[in-house]
């Protein structure tokens, strides 16, 4: 088992030397930022990126995201030469010895919060999402508001892929899901990297679009399509545990031995159903049972890479929502001495 931390590249106000003093810290979550949706990665940029994490004594362990472009994800004709260019890119990291790619099939959207900054009884802050806040939304209208994503597309843009997705139901959804693994799989396989899929963030349909990636079936679903450990998940305890539906202790055994390569260690709180907040890592302070998920990984003798997801703003840390220093350092700590703790009695 590996711990990682994710580094958004030169812009991210954390640097490599802050978090290499993170003990237990040796792997590096990464990605371009500069390439467009739907070009080629090359093998120079990813060299590049590379070199510089090694040159502070740490890893490039995992790329997330190579992002899946809209096209692809809606079945246009234009597809294949998407995937072509997908293909391209596993090959190139693959080429570079980076053994893991996480990515997500999240229509339009990735993961989304109705409040970047809730504020907890003891200070600090924490992305939340409440369902009625969102409902509230007029998403023709005021969908430039939603905290943390307006920014990323234009009104037009929006119009245009809602119109799109109006005609892709959940099965059209999955239909495209399946073309694409049947092509960028076996590039997968053949470049060593192992394909992890993101669960949707909330697991389930937002402003009416459709989303899959959502509940025990569906992770089925996906790693019945090839059965390879190259068709991987990417088992984000937070993502997963939104859904107060499923067990997420029983998926993460049912799927921890050889289809999950890597894991977001987030926790989450439920106020009720389709209202939570992202709180401390620890067993107590959210819905999530941290101590029974990495039991359930030590037990599959899980040797794939770790990262604590989302922390909170605390001791009036500034920056990117859930992607501050202190909580998720914090939560490194936890979960290593959780790791430690019941590898050494489990292995007595
Ligand atoms: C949230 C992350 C996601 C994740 C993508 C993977 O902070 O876990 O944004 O990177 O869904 O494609």
């Amino acid at each position: 088992m590996e711990i990682a931390f994710r580094w958004y590249g030169d812009k991210d106000q954390i640097p490599l030397e802050y978090i290499k003093q993170i003990p237990k810290v040796s792997g590096i979550v990464s990605a371009l930022y500069d390439v467009p949706v739907g070009e080629v990665w090359s093998i120079d940029k990813i060299q590049n990126v590379k070199n510089k994490i090694e040159a502070k004594g740490l890893k490039l362990s995992v790329i997330e995201s190579i992002p899946v472009h809209e096209d692809i994800k809606l079945g246009k004709s234009n597809r294949d030469s998407l995937i072509d260019k997908y293909c391209h890119s596993i090959k190139n990291m693959g080429s570079l010895g980076i053994p893991i790619l996480c990515y997500n099939f999240m229509p339009v959207f990735d993961w989304v919060r109705t409040d970047l900054a809730r504020i907890n009884s003891d200070g600090s802050n924490s992305l939340s999402y409440d369902h009625s806040k969102l409902l509230e939304i007029d998403f023709k209208k005021d969908l430039l508001d939603l905290p943390g994503w307006a920014t990323s597309y234009s009104r037009k843009d929006l119009n245009d892929y809602f119109e799109a997705y109006s005609n892709v139901d959940e099965e059209s959804l999955w239909l495209n899901l399946e073309y694409f693994l049947k092509k960028v799989i076996p590039v997968a396989e053949e470049s060593s990297v192992k394909m992890a899929i993101h669960p949707d963030d909330p697991p389930w349909s937002i402003f009416g679009l459709p989303r899959i990636i959502t509940n025990e079936s569906a992770l089925v679903r996906l790693v019945k399509i090839i059965d390879s450990p190259s068709n991987g998940i990417t088992f984000c305890t937070g993502s997963l545990g939104a859904n107060l539906e499923l067990d997420i202790i029983k998926a993460i055994k049912k799927f921890a031995g050889d289809r999950v390569p890597f894991v977001h260690f987030r926790n989450v709180k439920h106020i009720e159903g389709k209202i939570f907040y992202e709180s401390k890592h620890p067993t107590e302070f959210g819905d999530v049972n941290m101590f029974e998920v990495i039991k359930a990984l030590i037990d599959v003798k899980f040797d794939g890479v770790i990262r604590p997801d989302h922390g909170r703003m605390i001791w009036g840390e500034q920056g990117r929502p859930g992607y501050g220093l202190y909580d998720r350092a914090l939560g490194i700590m936890y979960l290593a001495g959780l790791w430690e703790g019941i590898n050494k009695i489990t292995s007595k």
